[in-house]
């Protein structure tokens, strides 16, 4: 393709970002383009996946049936999250199994929240309500990002997590009405995840490598200080109602701009995780690891009764 070519197509290109049309995969696109989502959607695909692990955790310690009956909807539910960003992901041009090397070779990333522990039952209530809540508050925004496949897997996703975000909320606002044991255990886990999750959001918009490119493209509405503010807004009335505190000295109203002032995260302990030295990064990856190896025979099985049937049906069409 000639120069003037490729620059005809990227005026068009850019116009119909700017339109607000979706890009559907067999579309022309940059190749940065291509990659990049690429990277954000399987590494979201990723986050799912291991997201699945810290609950796990917890499924056969749950406290009552009828819990037990939720939290084991809500991992599975995690996983679906996953398999549909995969798909999203694969329309780009590449292949599950690319995918998957890369998140066990540490190439690819995933949230850093599920490289913390989950010791206690609060755990599960906070992450439901804070994990599943910043997600949220995150994946509105991509509802409408600029690549059709990754906005409309979002539409699912959100509904399930705001449901997530719920069930959350419902166990630790029970703590919160049980006994003095229960309340502190819950404050326990807030004060454990509350930083955590605010790093979901990823560095400050002047640390962000690829937030303006990303932004230009509409891959990305919001920035990531923008939705960790609306998070912080959104969520301290909430800890408030049911008699918690938010382990954050600096947090404090301001009337002139609306907006909840709140301490800096400690930004060592981000980028510690992010490169793997978190609590649990090597857990949850041998975890992965283990379970893509131990479930090598069942691809092998589903490949070969695929090849069989194809075979059988090419012998009745001769
Ligand atoms: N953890 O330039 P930026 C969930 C990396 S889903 C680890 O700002 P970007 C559901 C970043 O990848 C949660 N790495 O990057 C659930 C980049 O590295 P790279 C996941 C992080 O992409 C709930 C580098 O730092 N959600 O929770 C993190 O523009 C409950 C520089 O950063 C999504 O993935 C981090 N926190 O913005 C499941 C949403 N932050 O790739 C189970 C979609 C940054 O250049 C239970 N993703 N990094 O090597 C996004 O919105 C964006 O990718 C951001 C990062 C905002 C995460």
């Amino acid at each position: 393709m000639s120069e003037l070519e490729t620059k005809s197509l990227e005026e068009r290109f850019n116009q119909r970002i700017a339109n607000d049309e979706k890009i559907e995969p067999k579309d022309w696109m940059p190749e940065k383009y291509r990659k990049t989502h690429i990277r954000q959607i399987s590494q979201h695909a990723h986050s799912e996946i291991v997201g699945m692990l810290p609950e796990g955790n917890w499924i056969s310690r749950c406290p009552t049936l009828r819990r037990k009956v939720a939290l084991l909807a809500k991992v599975q539910d995690e996983g679906g999250h996953g398999l549909y960003l995969y798909s999203a992901a694969e329309t780009l041009g590449i292949s599950r199994e690319e995918m998957f090397d890369q998140l066990h070779t540490g190439e690819a990333k995933y949230s850093s929240i599920f490289n913390y522990p989950t010791l206690t039952w609060a755990d599960i209530g906070t992450i439901g309500w804070l994990v599943d809540g910043a997600a949220i508050m995150n994946q509105v925004a991509l509802i409408n990002t600029s690549f059709g496949p990754y906005g409309r897997a979002m539409i699912r996703i959100c509904k399930e997590e705001s449901f997530h975000q719920r069930q959350g909320f419902e166990i630790i606002m029970t703590l919160m009405n049980g006994t003095d044991e229960q309340k502190a255990m819950a404050q326990d886990s807030l004060n454990r995840f509350w930083w955590p999750a605010l790093m979901m959001f990823g560095p400050r918009d002047a640390d962000s490598p690829n937030s303006e490119q990303s932004m230009l493209w509409k891959l990305k509405r919001k920035t990531n200080d923008e939705l960790r503010q609306a998070f912080v807004d959104q969520t301290v009335p909430q800890a408030e109602l049911i008699g918690l505190t938010i382990p954050d000295p600096q947090l404090k109203w301001n009337e002139d701009r609306k907006h909840y002032d709140f301490g800096d995260l400690n930004w060592e302990e981000f980028w510690q995780v992010v490169h793997g030295h978190g609590p649990c990064n090597k857990q949850r990856l041998d975890a992965r690891k283990n379970a893509w190896n131990n479930g090598a025979w069942v691809r092998d099985a589903a490949m070969a009764h695929a090849e069989k049937n194809a075979n059988r049906e090419l012998k009745q069409a001769v």
